[in-house]
């Protein structure tokens, strides 16, 4: 694998879930692979578990890990070919990304959507530039429109709680005070669309992810009858596609609550966390035995440390 930014660039989801449960028997197997390597995190937005995993896994690899906070340490970047610099962005990614390349081996990044351009959002130009212009691998720590190491962590953790059955897995929206990206829940369904499961999105009507994501994947408005037997229930606010990075809908209703778990199979609760308690989810259900919430986030180390393992082997 050379770079790492969509989950669609595994070989196999399956087979990389299967290699990421052994990694985790034995996290420091692969000591030597990465060593005289370095990764660069750059951070041009907050994070807590992409941070600390992605430098754990890193770390367990033999790797020298090199952190930035771009977003208040680096200078403004222009990714616009022919600007015309003279506004407040001082550095071209042209410049910044090749002389980034010249100080790691694998560059990974964080860029969150800007939620106001649509198209720009689409075009990934922050991710694209750096695989343009930087030559060495990129991997995607949420970009404008994927989290595909959240996706792979999701896929790895309900792999170890799997049922006896074919899966009922939904994908809830819950609401939120703040426009957030529609990354996690993207990159979620893109995941969910490689696994034999029955698979059901629900959210507010207009609340439709990108139909260039979604395809045929099942909508169903109504939330209680999507929980109907679920084993998993993955909730996430995503703002809206359509009235694009807006918030239209705070309808508290749709938050998860005891009562609504106890529509599912004994369901799972999931969310990648931050989380905002009793606003996405009651406490009742984050705090029950039925919340894999913390596993979940665990399994970050070792959702990075098998895609940098990918891409090391392939160096
Ligand atoms: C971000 C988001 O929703 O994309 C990061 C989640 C991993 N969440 C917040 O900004 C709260
Ligand atoms: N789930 C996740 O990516 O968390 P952070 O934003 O804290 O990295």
């Amino acid at each position: 694998m050379q770079h790492y930014t969509n989950i669609n660039d595994l070989d196999s989801l399956q087979k990389t879930v299967k290699e990421a449960i052994e990694l985790k028997k034995n996290e420091k197997e692969f000591q030597k692979l990465g060593e005289g390597k370095t990764i660069c995190l750059l951070f041009f937005n907050n994070s807590l578990r992409t941070r600390l995993s992605t430098q754990k896994a890193a770390q367990n690899l033999g790797l020298n890990c090199i952190v930035m906070n771009f977003g208040s340490e680096g200078w403004e970047l222009e990714f616009e070919d022919g600007a015309i610099m003279n506004q407040n962005k001082s550095e071209h990614v042209k410049e910044a990304a090749q002389v980034i390349a010249q100080y790691c081996d694998i560059v990974a990044i964080r860029a969150f959507a800007s939620l106001t351009d649509k198209e720009k959002d689409k075009a990934e130009l922050v991710i694209n530039s750096f695989k343009k212009y930087a030559g060495i691998p990129v991997v995607n720590m949420e970009s404008a429109t994927g989290h595909p190491l959240q996706a792979l962590a999701d896929a790895i953790t309900m792999e170890e709680y799997k049922v006896p059955h074919k899966p009922k897995v939904v994908l809830s929206w819950a609401p939120h005070p703040k426009a957030l990206p529609q990354a996690v829940a993207n990159s979620f369904v893109e995941m969910m669309q490689l696994q034999d499961a029955d698979f059901v999105i629900t959210h507010p009507e207009g609340y439709e992810l990108d139909p260039e994501i979604t395809k045929n994947s099942r909508i169903e408005y109504d939330q209680n009858k999507a929980f109907e037997n679920a084993d998993f229930v993955y909730v996430k606010n995503w703002s809206n596609f359509n009235d694009y990075g807006k918030v239209v809908n705070k309808d508290e209703n749709w938050m998860v609550t005891a009562a609504k778990m106890k529509l599912t199979n004994n369901g799972k609760f999931m969310h990648c966390l931050p989380v905002r308690r009793n606003v996405i989810v009651a406490d009742e259900v984050i705090d029950s035995e039925n919340s894999i919430v913390i596993p979940e986030a665990n399994n970050r180390t070792y959702s990075a440390q098998i895609v940098l393992k990918k891409i090391l082997e392939n160096l």
